[in-house]
Protein backbone atom coordinates (compact mmCIF):
# COMPACT_ATOMS: atom_id res chain seq x y z
CA UNK A 1 0.00 0.00 0.00
CA UNK A 2 2.95 2.19 0.45
CA UNK A 3 4.92 2.81 -2.82
CA UNK A 4 8.15 3.08 -1.62
CA UNK A 5 11.55 0.63 -2.72
CA UNK A 6 15.12 -0.16 -2.80
CA UNK A 7 16.81 0.33 -6.32
CA UNK A 8 19.36 -1.56 -8.11
CA UNK A 9 21.95 1.11 -9.15
CA UNK A 10 21.98 0.49 -12.78
CA UNK A 11 22.45 3.18 -15.64
CA UNK A 12 19.11 2.49 -17.68
CA UNK A 13 17.14 5.20 -17.89
CA UNK A 14 16.30 7.37 -14.76
CA UNK A 15 12.66 6.91 -15.34
CA UNK A 16 12.37 3.45 -14.95
CA UNK A 17 11.46 2.14 -11.60
CA UNK A 18 14.62 0.35 -11.08
CA UNK A 19 13.04 -2.10 -8.93
CA UNK A 20 15.56 -4.59 -6.80
CA UNK A 21 14.22 -8.70 -7.75
CA UNK A 22 13.05 -9.47 -6.14
CA UNK A 23 11.32 -6.33 -5.14
CA UNK A 24 12.38 -4.87 -1.41
CA UNK A 25 9.69 -2.43 -0.65
CA UNK A 26 10.05 0.44 1.81
CA UNK A 27 7.89 1.04 5.01
CA UNK A 28 6.32 4.13 6.34
CA UNK A 29 8.21 3.65 9.60
CA UNK A 30 11.49 3.03 7.99
CA UNK A 31 10.95 6.79 5.81
CA UNK A 32 9.35 8.05 8.94
CA UNK A 33 13.12 6.95 10.84
CA UNK A 34 14.89 8.71 8.14
CA UNK A 35 12.49 12.34 8.87
CA UNK A 36 10.25 11.27 5.69
CA UNK A 37 6.74 12.67 6.09
CA UNK A 38 4.74 10.94 3.76
CA UNK A 39 1.40 11.17 3.03
CA UNK A 40 0.27 8.93 0.53
CA UNK A 41 -3.14 8.77 -0.96
CA UNK A 42 -4.42 5.54 -0.25
CA UNK A 43 -4.86 3.34 -3.41
CA UNK A 44 -8.06 1.18 -2.17
CA UNK A 45 -10.09 4.10 -0.77
CA UNK A 46 -10.29 7.83 -1.73
CA UNK A 47 -10.52 8.90 2.01
CA UNK A 48 -7.79 7.24 3.74
CA UNK A 49 -5.04 8.83 4.24
CA UNK A 50 -1.75 7.18 5.85
CA UNK A 51 0.11 9.21 7.77
CA UNK A 52 3.45 9.69 10.05
CA UNK A 53 3.93 12.74 11.90
CA UNK A 54 0.70 13.87 12.56
CA UNK A 55 -2.57 11.89 13.69
CA UNK A 56 -4.45 14.36 11.09
CA UNK A 57 -7.05 11.86 8.62
CA UNK A 58 -8.75 14.34 7.14
CA UNK A 59 -8.91 13.94 2.89
CA UNK A 60 -6.69 15.95 1.16
CA UNK A 61 -8.35 16.76 -2.74
CA UNK A 62 -5.90 17.58 -5.36
CA UNK A 63 -8.62 18.28 -7.53
CA UNK A 64 -9.68 21.71 -5.38
CA UNK A 65 -6.24 22.60 -3.87
CA UNK A 66 -7.49 26.27 -4.11
CA UNK A 67 -10.05 26.15 -2.06
CA UNK A 68 -9.36 22.98 0.19
CA UNK A 69 -10.25 22.96 3.89
CA UNK A 70 -7.59 20.32 4.92
CA UNK A 71 -4.77 21.81 2.97
CA UNK A 72 -5.52 25.03 4.24
CA UNK A 73 -5.08 23.44 7.65
CA UNK A 74 -1.53 21.64 7.39
CA UNK A 75 -0.39 25.61 5.89
CA UNK A 76 -1.84 26.95 8.80
CA UNK A 77 -0.73 23.61 11.36
CA UNK A 78 3.13 23.84 9.72
CA UNK A 79 3.32 26.94 8.74
CA UNK A 80 3.37 27.21 5.09
CA UNK A 81 3.24 30.53 4.15
CA UNK A 82 4.03 30.37 0.81
CA UNK A 83 2.90 28.41 -2.56
CA UNK A 84 3.15 27.96 -5.99
CA UNK A 85 3.21 25.46 -8.78
CA UNK A 86 5.54 23.43 -11.21
CA UNK A 87 4.48 21.88 -13.97
CA UNK A 88 7.12 20.12 -15.51
CA UNK A 89 6.84 18.60 -19.06
CA UNK A 90 8.50 19.46 -22.11
CA UNK A 91 6.28 22.09 -23.01
CA UNK A 92 5.36 23.80 -20.14
CA UNK A 93 8.90 23.97 -18.47
CA UNK A 94 11.51 26.70 -19.75
CA UNK A 95 14.89 24.85 -20.12
CA UNK A 96 13.41 21.51 -19.64
CA UNK A 97 16.16 19.18 -19.91
CA UNK A 98 18.15 21.29 -17.81
CA UNK A 99 16.26 21.23 -14.86
CA UNK A 100 16.13 17.98 -14.86
CA UNK A 101 19.37 17.44 -15.11
CA UNK A 102 19.48 19.40 -11.91
CA UNK A 103 16.83 17.83 -10.11
CA UNK A 104 18.23 14.17 -10.50
CA UNK A 105 21.81 15.68 -8.89
CA UNK A 106 22.01 13.92 -5.71
CA UNK A 107 21.70 17.19 -3.59
CA UNK A 108 20.25 18.77 0.18
CA UNK A 109 18.92 22.13 1.04
CA UNK A 110 18.61 24.18 4.16
CA UNK A 111 15.32 23.86 4.16
CA UNK A 112 12.26 21.05 3.85
CA UNK A 113 11.56 20.15 0.09
CA UNK A 114 7.57 20.06 0.76
CA UNK A 115 5.74 18.95 -2.71
CA UNK A 116 1.88 18.01 -3.08
CA UNK A 117 1.31 16.27 -6.63
CA UNK A 118 -1.55 17.98 -8.18
CA UNK A 119 -1.41 15.78 -11.71
CA UNK A 120 0.56 13.07 -12.88
CA UNK A 121 3.46 11.46 -11.36
CA UNK A 122 6.87 11.65 -9.88
CA UNK A 123 9.67 9.83 -8.19
CA UNK A 124 11.72 11.45 -5.11
CA UNK A 125 15.01 9.64 -3.94
CA UNK A 126 15.99 9.74 -0.83
CA UNK A 127 19.35 8.42 0.98
CA UNK A 128 18.71 5.76 3.94
CA UNK A 129 21.16 5.96 7.03
CA UNK A 130 23.51 2.89 5.07
CA UNK A 131 23.59 5.39 1.90
CA UNK A 132 21.34 3.22 -0.35
CA UNK A 133 18.99 4.91 -2.59
CA UNK A 134 15.03 5.02 -1.80
CA UNK A 135 12.93 5.12 -4.65
CA UNK A 136 9.28 6.61 -3.74
CA UNK A 137 6.84 7.19 -5.97
CA UNK A 138 4.23 10.55 -5.52
CA UNK A 139 1.14 10.20 -7.96
CA UNK A 140 -1.83 13.17 -7.74
CA UNK A 141 -3.02 13.62 -4.02
CA UNK A 142 -0.24 12.57 -2.44
CA UNK A 143 2.28 15.16 -0.09
CA UNK A 144 5.64 15.06 0.69
CA UNK A 145 8.04 16.51 3.31
CA UNK A 146 12.16 16.17 2.75
CA UNK A 147 13.81 17.25 5.97
CA UNK A 148 16.55 20.04 5.43
CA UNK A 149 19.78 18.33 5.26
CA UNK A 150 18.92 14.88 3.75
CA UNK A 151 20.47 13.81 0.37
CA UNK A 152 18.12 13.34 -2.57
CA UNK A 153 17.38 13.57 -5.86
CA UNK A 154 13.81 14.12 -8.36
CA UNK A 155 12.65 12.38 -11.48
CA UNK A 156 9.70 12.05 -14.05
CA UNK A 157 8.46 8.41 -14.63
CA UNK A 158 8.02 6.73 -17.97
CA UNK A 159 4.86 9.40 -18.37
CA UNK A 160 7.12 12.57 -18.32
CA UNK A 161 4.78 14.16 -16.67
CA UNK A 162 4.00 16.07 -13.31
CA UNK A 163 2.47 19.18 -11.71
CA UNK A 164 3.57 20.28 -8.24
CA UNK A 165 2.64 22.44 -5.52
CA UNK A 166 5.83 23.67 -3.52
CA UNK A 167 5.08 24.96 -0.15
CA UNK A 168 7.74 26.47 1.85
CA UNK A 169 8.05 28.03 5.53
CA UNK A 170 8.65 31.64 4.94
CA UNK A 171 10.26 32.89 1.66
CA UNK A 172 11.28 30.31 -0.79
CA UNK A 173 15.09 29.51 -0.90
CA UNK A 174 15.59 26.84 -4.09
CA UNK A 175 19.20 26.76 -3.29
CA UNK A 176 20.94 23.23 -3.84
CA UNK A 177 24.12 21.92 -2.52
CA UNK A 178 25.09 18.91 -4.17
CA UNK A 179 26.85 15.83 -2.85
CA UNK A 180 29.41 16.25 -1.00
CA UNK A 181 27.78 18.90 1.50
CA UNK A 182 28.95 16.81 4.70
CA UNK A 183 30.55 19.82 6.22
CA UNK A 184 27.64 21.90 6.03
CA UNK A 185 25.73 22.26 9.42
CA UNK A 186 22.49 21.79 8.43
CA UNK A 187 23.51 18.07 6.92
CA UNK A 188 25.16 17.17 10.44
CA UNK A 189 22.47 18.64 12.13
CA UNK A 190 20.39 16.28 10.44
CA UNK A 191 22.82 13.05 10.49
CA UNK A 192 22.51 13.67 14.87
CA UNK A 193 18.81 13.65 14.33
CA UNK A 194 19.27 10.20 12.73
CA UNK A 195 19.68 8.48 16.24
C1 LIG B 1 14.20 19.54 -5.78
O1 LIG B 1 14.79 20.45 -5.19
O2 LIG B 1 14.62 18.39 -5.72
C2 LIG B 1 12.99 19.85 -6.55
O3 LIG B 1 12.54 20.94 -6.51
C3 LIG B 1 12.37 18.76 -7.34
C4 LIG B 1 11.37 19.19 -8.34
S1 LIG B 1 9.84 19.84 -7.73
C5 LIG B 1 8.58 18.65 -8.03
NI1 LIG C 1 15.63 19.13 -3.64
Amino acid sequence: DIDAWYINSSDEDQRKPHRLEPNKPVSLDELEKLGVFYRKKSLSSASTWYNLQTSQDGTLDADIYESDPELEKICKDQGYTYMDIITINKDALPNYEEKLKMFFEEHLHMDDEIRYILDGRAYFDVRDKEDRWIRIAMSKGDLITLPSGIYHRFTLDETNYTKAMRLFVGEPVWKAYNRPADDLEIRKKYLDSLH
